[in-house]
């Protein structure tokens, strides 16, 4: 952290403002070198912290552009450390321009995620932290957003820290019990300790039980859309979509491959996949598309079932309800806009699942089926005011070593080993907790998660 470090911040495409960001201990200096503002004789040096100055960017008596410089002095900056941010004109070559000659002024260019990883370095964020810093970035629905910015507040630090807190508190009063056997005594102690360890095992139970809805509310829950051809499910994603993604038609076997759509549904983001259409057939490459749909549908979170009101059911759908066993399903009836000759109570009479009516042509439906949707996996509310949803699958792996750890302590109470013993497995839980907010983890780790940032940030 000695050096001093440089990245374009912002997106490499054509927009208002670049932004030429520069960490460490010469940032001023290193800017100093390039601005000159109206005053000719002005240094950034001289100035305030967090203030901003107009000027230019000048290298061998060449203008290369017009700017607004940005000064933040450490602590008080993203990084903890002092930090300049260059304003420039949003053209890819111009910010290219800029930060070479940044380059040359004497920083060196910033690997992906250095500038985080330096915030958590310096202690200004913690380690769930700096992840949610780039799930907030890579954030594909607005849900997911928000669980992000509530760990960046720090919510799952506070839930862990509470945890540990307690876990700490019974390892010190073990340690000193067994140095000072003449003044405090360990009588009944194994049973106040088994209430307070089931207690801790809840609150991470609690935690690793979000991880199922927080992976969904950040990657999507994969949808597959399961029917026979013809039924009107191209026809169907494509209106979720809000564009012509599927090919449509009136011929069956028109979806041969499987197509994946990433499509947010009053907040909560899909990725929701066409296949092709479930029937037994001659022709090979549509089998080879009815496998997939089939391999598709067996780790799906939710299958949309879409059956042609208009047809009657036959064999091809007995095929596709043995697909449906142990799935979450929603049945669409589609094509509610015709003449319909399958009623919903055939349908329930044959599969435990909830129906709907839609018609993919004239658009009705789709809010009673984000209703559903909603109720299905999140029991129809999404709160982040005091829910803490794990997103992280490293956090989640972290809690649940954690977790072991606290059921050999049960083990050991219940075997009525010697107290040493407890300790050695409340501290291991204790440390795997800490792994969650970067305490006491190795340097392989801690380069290996912020090598996933994006340069700049
Ligand atoms: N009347 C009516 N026709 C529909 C509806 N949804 C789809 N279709 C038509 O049904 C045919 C097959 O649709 P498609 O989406 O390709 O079905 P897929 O094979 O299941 O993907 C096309 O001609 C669509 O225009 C609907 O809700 N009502
Ligand atoms: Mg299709």
């Amino acid at each position: 952290m000695e050096d001093t470090i440089a990245a374009i911040a912002t997106a490499m495409a054509p927009s208002g403002i670049g932004i030429v960001r520069i960490s460490g201990p010469e940032a001023v200096a290193v800017a100093d070198r390039l601005y000159r503002g109206k005053k000719k004789e002005k240094k950034l040096a001289d100035m305030k912290s967090h203030t901003i100055h107009y000027g230019w960017i000048v290298e061998q008596e060449q203008v290369l552009d017009e700017v607004l410089v940005m000064l933040m002095r450490g602590p008080h900056s993203y990084t903890g450390e002092d930090t300049v941010e260059i304003d420039c004109h949003g053209g890819v070559l111009a910010v290219k321009r800029v930060l070479e000659a940044v380059l040359h002024a004497g920083a060196r260019i910033a690997d992906p995620g250095e500038f985080t990883k330096r915030a958590f370095l310096n202690g200004r964020i913690d380690l769930s932290q700096a992840e949610a810093v780039m799930d907030v970035i890579s954030a594909k629905s607005e849900y997911a957003l928000q669980s992000s910015v509530s760990q960046l507040q720090g919510s799952v630090r506070r839930a862990v820290k509470e945890i540990r807190e307690k876990l700490l508190y019974e390892i010190a009063f073990i340690e000193s019990a067994l140095d000072d056997p003449e003044h405090i005594s360990l009588d009944g102690y194994p049973e106040k300790l088994e209430g307070i360890v089931q207690e801790e095992k809840r609150q991470i139970e609690k935690l690793l039980k979000s991880a199922d809805d927080g992976k969904m509310l950040q990657e999507g829950i994969k949808t597959v859309i399961l029917g026979k051809p013809n039924a009107g499910k191209s026809s169907l994603l494509n209106l979720l979509v809000g564009e012509e993604k599927a090919i449509v038609t009136d011929i069956a076997g028109t979806t041969r491959d499987v197509l994946e759509e990433q499509i947010s549904l009053g907040g909560i983001s899909l990725r929701m996949l066409d296949t092709a259409g479930i029937r037994s057939t001659a022709d090979k490459v549509e089998q080879i598309g009815v496998e997939r749909a089939k391999e598709h549908a067996k780790n799906a979170d939710l299958i949309l079932y879409v059956v042609d009101a208009s047809v009657p059911l036959d064999e091809n759908d007995g095929q596709i309800m043995e697909l449906l066993k142990g799935r979450k399903t929603i049945l669409l009836l589609n094509k509610s806009d015709l003449e319909t000759v399958i009623s919903k109570e055939e349908l329930t009479a044959r599969i435990d699942a909830p129906v709907l009516n839609i018609s993919a042509r004239e658009e009705t439906g789709l809010a009673e089926l984000e209703a559903l949707i909603k109720e299905m996996f999140f029991q129809g509310e999404i709160s982040f005011n005091d829910e803490v949803y794990i997103t992280n699958m490293r956090q989640k792996r972290a809690l649940e070593e954690a977790l072991e750890s606290l059921k050999l302590v049960e083990n050991s109470i219940a075997l009525g080993m010697p107290e040493d013993f407890f300790s050695i497995d409340l501290m291991n839980a204790y440390e795997r907790l800490g792994s969650i907010i970067g305490e006491a983890v190795g340097e392989d780790l801690v380069n290996e998660i912020f090598s996933k940032f994006c340069t700049g940030k």
